[in-house]
């Protein structure tokens, strides 16, 4: 795709920000670009492609004058309307919104007394204890602006990893076609696959002659905004696209693998491997391994010989940070991780049913045709996360009904029952035992309380005997929110007592768990479910980050509890259904 849906979802969600902060009177615009920046960020065609066919007014949920907004930008690379409110609302700062506690009055309240219109001279401003003497603006309230804008300072800095590929699919795409290249690559954080790219980095290989023709057509494609450097065999451009650097690296041949090899890192795998070749009598760089007593080249066309050379097994890029990994060759496990082709069903996703975009059968159908899954299971919202339009028990059972017909017409079991019931602030949930009894699948998660500490409540949750998996466990959205502070000792603990699975959620912000945490669930023995939590069919792709995160914290099918046939999932969730009930026997 041209990355032109993700540029408008973004100018969308910029807008519906400013009509919040208009006012009341706008808000049915608010909602409306809202809906249009969801609507634009799930949608699996190209936006070039349906304006090219002339069918902007008939995607659903864009309306006639937000159709036209997204003629005028693919038409001008411009919005007015969009450009006018820039100047009216001071944008800067509107993205504090998204941050609980922290509307759009306070934004207007900022603007108005203070004259602040940029994250600069907001953090100025509460540096200097001038903020902090303003009505409606508490000691607390002032402490967590300025940590917000810590978080977001951070996340300028690196952007997400699903964006960081898009982009660098796209230019890998456009260079393989040059024929002079021979070998084309990513590297750096990317291809470790860490959950936020700082720059791009990507490895040619092709004969020196060609190297200067390759550089001249890499500084031409799409969307370059300025040249930073430029040399022989190393270019670095900026782009358009979040603002991103990318380095491109020209070798021989001869070089690719030992170039690969030093590119992708990390710096400690890196300083590792060149110690351990020192003490073999080898010199490792980006050229290839020496023998320090001649100089006579012993590796470097690919990393297989390197690490053979070595005397290691292949370490896959994920793995490579420089904690352990060589240890892991050792016990044969590095064959046994778990790979995307595992995956036998997705456990966690939304329909319209509550703030999905695509009715239930649809997301079921478009599953059945792309993926190769046994089973999905629908999990919508419970009725207290009301902006999602979360379910009540009535409906919720009219739901269980309907899937129960879709498969009876279909004639199979594809779609489970589940339910995304909220853990309330005490620790209980969102509905009552009569209808969770009946579920395949109960996904328990909280949506409320991130300041305090939530570990009594995740435990409360996990000793529920119809909940079978915590989602999202932490909270944070990467950039935005920090996780809300836990002892995960004791959650892993009472997860592995109770048969409660906790979820390594998919989606771009949130990757939750993320690698470090679910490497400590894995070791205390919990069970762990990788879900998209798909909002929209496009969003099934998300499995792969989530495998990415388990192949990070070294996790096997054993681990990962939807490589598993749905028979073993039900025997996971009938045991624990058992075991509370022999406890209440005894009682
Ligand atoms: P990033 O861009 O911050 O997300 O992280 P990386 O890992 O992509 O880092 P980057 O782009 O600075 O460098 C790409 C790779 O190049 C890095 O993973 C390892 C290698 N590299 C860069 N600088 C050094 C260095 O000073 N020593 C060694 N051994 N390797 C380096
Ligand atoms: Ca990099
Ligand atoms: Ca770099
Ligand atoms: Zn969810």
């Amino acid at each position: 795709m041209s990355g032109t849906n993700q540029i408008l979802s973004g100018i969308f969600r910029n807008m519906a920000s400013m009509y919040r902060y208009l006012g009341d009177d706008q808000r049915f615009r608010a909602l409306a670009y809202s809906k249009a920046s969801r609507v634009l960020n799930g949608l699996n065609v190209d936006i070039l492609e349906i304006h090219k066919k002339n069918l902007l007014d008939d995607i659903p949920g864009i309306g006639k004058s937000i159709a036209q907004k997204i003629n005028e930008y693919i038409k001008t690379g411009k919005i007015k309307k969009y450009e006018v409110l820039k100047r009216k609302v001071p944008h800067e700062i509107l993205e504090l919104m998204d941050i609980s506690g922290f509307g759009p009055k306070s934004v207007k309240r900022l603007h108005e007394k203070l004259h602040i219109n940029t994250k600069q001279q907001l953090l100025n401003a509460i540096n200097e204890g001038r903020v902090q003497g303003l009505v409606g603006f508490g000691e607390r309230k002032v402490e967590n602006m300025r940590r917000s804008l810590k978080l977001i300072n951070q996340a300028e800095k690196r952007i997400l990893l699903t964006h960081a590929l898009s982009i660098s699919d796209r230019i890998l795409q456009q260079l393989s076609k040059i024929k002079e290249v021979h070998q084309i690559e990513v590297a750096g954080s990317i291809r470790r696959k860490k959950e936020t790219i700082g720059d791009i980095d990507i490895l040619v290989s092709s004969s020196p002659k060609d190297r200067s023709k390759i550089i001249k057509e890499f500084i031409g494609i799409q969307g370059v905004k300025s040249v930073l450097a430029k040399g022989p065999t190393k270019v670095s451009i900026l782009i358009h696209e979040f603002n991103r650097q990318v380095d491109l690296r020209i070798v021989d041949d001869e070089q690719w693998g030992a170039s690969l090899l030093y590119l992708t890192g990390s710096k400690e795998h890196n300083v590792f491997l060149r110690t351990k070749a020192k003490k073999n009598g080898y010199k490792m760089n980006e050229y290839g391994v020496f023998r320090i007593r001649d100089g006579r080249l012993l590796a470097g066309k690919t990393e297989e010989e390197i690490y053979r050379l070595m005397g290691l097994k292949y370490i896959p890029p994920e793995l490579r940070e420089g904690k352990d990994e060589f240890e892991l060759t050792k016990q044969k496990m590095i064959s046994k991780l778990v790979t995307i082709d595992d995956v036998k069903g997705d456990m966690h996703l939304h329909s319209d049913g509550s703030d999905g975009l695509s009715s239930l059968e649809k997301m079921a159908d478009y599953v059945q045709k792309y993926y190769t899954y046994d089973y999905i299971v629908m999990t919508d919202h419970s009725k207290s996360v009301r902006i999602a339009g979360g379910m009540n028990e009535r409906e919720l059972q009219q739901q269980i009904n309907r899937i129960k017909r879709v498969n009876k017409k279909a004639g199979n079991d594809y779609i489970k029952t589940g339910v995304e019931v909220d853990i309330l602030e005490d620790g209980s949930l969102d509905l009552n035992d009569h209808i969770l009894e009946k579920l395949d699948w109960v996904c328990a998660s909280i949506h409320s309380g991130f300041r305090k500490d939530n570990t009594e409540r995740i435990i409360k949750a996990c000793m529920h005997p119809y909940v079978n998996c915590i989602g999202h466990p932490t909270g944070r959205l990467i950039g935005k929110r920090e996780g809300y502070s836990v002892d995960w000792v004791r959650v892993f603990k009472v997860a592995k007592a109770t048969g409660t699975a906790l979820e390594i959620n998919a989606q771009p912000e949130r990757m939750d768990l993320n690698d470090e945490l679910c490497s400590l669930a894995r070791n205390a023995g919990v069970k762990l479910v990788i879900s998209t939590d798909s909002h929209s069919e496009k969003q099934f792709e998300f499995m792969k980050s989530g495998i990415f995160i388990a192949r990070r914290a070294w996790c096997t099918v054993k681990d990962i509890l939807n490589t598993q046939s749905w028979k073993t999932i039900e025997q996971f969730v009938q045991s624990k259904r058992k075991r509370h009930q022999i406890a209440g026997n005894l009682k």
